[in-house]
């Protein structure tokens, strides 16, 4: 189809935003929250980084389908994405599992998310949706995958990305042919296939999905009375398109290049305590991949009304002071040494204590005396006087979360179970 040029497709299309997903793997720190509403970054949530992208590629119309633990998700969408007004027809609705039909009151998989709200997708009188996940880190301007998808006369048109075939078995992957239509899709294959002439990599699914609302509509009608069906895009829905219609893959790198958003592509799934740890200690870098201060591509957030960050000398003249480290409003960084790390909102670190490597969520007390090393600290948590992590003899970490590669997770539970057994 030709598509005029200054026609933004974006203005005819929603976001669809899955964000019910469990998220087992970041442990504790998902207890409460679902995995979208986990902090990152300093100042953000996860989910901030798909609605953002949607609302600066131009998209105004939107949804968040939730039912794990969306309490807190949905209490910082209220707060943070508050800003779309109806009079100009622009919406955001979020859409808990179980208010919907009477039958079923839990969404039976991402498909079944979208099929159990065709009425809500219906009064926005859009022509395409775009189909995301509320819980990557990445940038991406939707725009231009809308216009492929319009230009190719796809079905589906899929985001994929290169990753190393080792990693490939936790996504969907996908054969392509010279024009970039999807020849094969296998999701979560045991034994992933290569890019043909890369035996290192395979191209996987960013589980991104551009649909005609018109074709995706009718389709999950029939997948939903389907008893064979899980109700999943990567399962059903998507396999089923790549034998009998028309999928086509849209390259995240290419789409870097076109949008000039990123000069490598950057996308994280931070689903794992060490892949979270290491997204964020990445942001301390010198040039980090992903650039949080591009003021082209904002990250929309709620913000709380604190204060500038404050460092200070204590009564000893022992300084207070933060490098390679961001570090977020309302925070005090008092006669401590704060290195390589993020300090989240309302964080404090008192006097003679350390931290290295440390990822620390809003509202962190750091007491006198803690040295702490390759942490991530979950919100609200007041480390005691004097704790020591991650130095030899590590007597301490015991009592706390210890990944393979020696990150530890530290949760107010864990030091009350360790102030107890004291
Ligand atoms: P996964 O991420 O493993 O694979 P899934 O667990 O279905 O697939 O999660 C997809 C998204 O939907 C997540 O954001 C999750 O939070 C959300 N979600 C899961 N169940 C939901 C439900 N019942 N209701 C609402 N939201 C739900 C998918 C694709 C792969 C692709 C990867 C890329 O299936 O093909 O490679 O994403 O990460
Ligand atoms: P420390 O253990 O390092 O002495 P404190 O909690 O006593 O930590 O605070 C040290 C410094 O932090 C104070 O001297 C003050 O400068 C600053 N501070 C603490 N609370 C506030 C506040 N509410 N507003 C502004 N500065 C504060």
């Amino acid at each position: 189809m030709e598509i005029r040029p200054n026609t933004r497709l974006s203005s005819q299309a929603m976001a669809f935003v899955l964000a019910g997903g469990r998220g087992s793997r970041l442990k504790e720190l998902t207890n409460t929250r679902a995995k979208p509403a986990v902090y990152f970054g300093g100042k953000t949530r996860i989910i901030d980084f798909a609605l953002s992208n949607a609302l600066n590629s131009g998209i105004r119309r939107m949804a968040i389908a939730t039912q794990y633990k969306a309490h807190s998700l949905i209490r910082h969408v209220q707060r943070g994405w508050n800003f779309f007004r109806a009079e100009r027809n622009e919406y955001l609705d979020v859409l808990p599992a179980s208010q919907r039909m009477d039958e079923v009151n839990w969404y039976r998989g991402t498909a079944d998310a979208v099929a159990q709200n065709i009425d809500i997708i219906d009064s926005y009188g859009i022509n395409y949706v775009v189909v995301l996940a509320g819980d990557h880190i990445y940038k991406m301007d939707y725009e231009i995958m809308l216009r492929q998808h319009v230009e190719s006369g796809a079905d589906v048109t899929i985001g994929c990305l290169t990753v190393p075939v080792k990693e490939a078995t936790a996504f969907g992957v996908m054969g392509v042919d010279e024009t970039g239509r999807i020849t094969a899709f296998l999701e979560k294959p045991k034994n992933p296939p290569h890019i043909p002439g890369d035996p290192a990599h395979a191209l996987a699914s960013m589980g991104i999905y551009v649909f005609d609302w018109a074709f995706l509509r009718d389709l999950l009608l029939r997948d939903m009375v389907d008893p064979n069906s899980s109700h999943d895009f990567g399962n059903d829905l998507i396999p089923e398109i790549v034998k009998n219609g028309k999928a086509m893959a849209h390259r995240f790198a290419d789409s870097c290049v076109r949008s000039g958003l990123e000069t490598e592509p950057y996308w994280r799934d931070v689903g794992t305590i060490d892949a979270f740890w290491q997204a964020n200690i990445d942001l301390t870098d010198f040039i980090p991949k992903l650039d949080l201060f591009d003021n082209s591509w904002p990250i929309w957030t709620y913000s709380e009304i604190v204060p500038p960050a404050k460092f200070i000398h204590d009564e000893d003249e022992r300084r207070g002071m933060a490098v390679s480290s961001l570090v977020s409003g309302g925070c005090i960084v008092s006669g401590s040494e704060v290195r390589n790390s993020l300090l989240f909102t309302g964080c404090r670190t008192h006097s003679y204590s350390a931290l290295e490597y440390v990822v620390a969520l809003p509202y962190v007390d750091v007491a006198r005396r803690a040295r702490l090393k390759n942490c991530v600290i979950d919100r609200g948590v007041a480390i005691p006087e004097g704790l020591v992590v991650g130095e030899e003899p590590d007597e301490d970490a015991k009592w706390f979360r210890r990944t393979d590669s020696g990150i530890v997770l530290i949760t107010q539970d864990m030091l009350d179970a360790r102030a107890k057994a004291l």
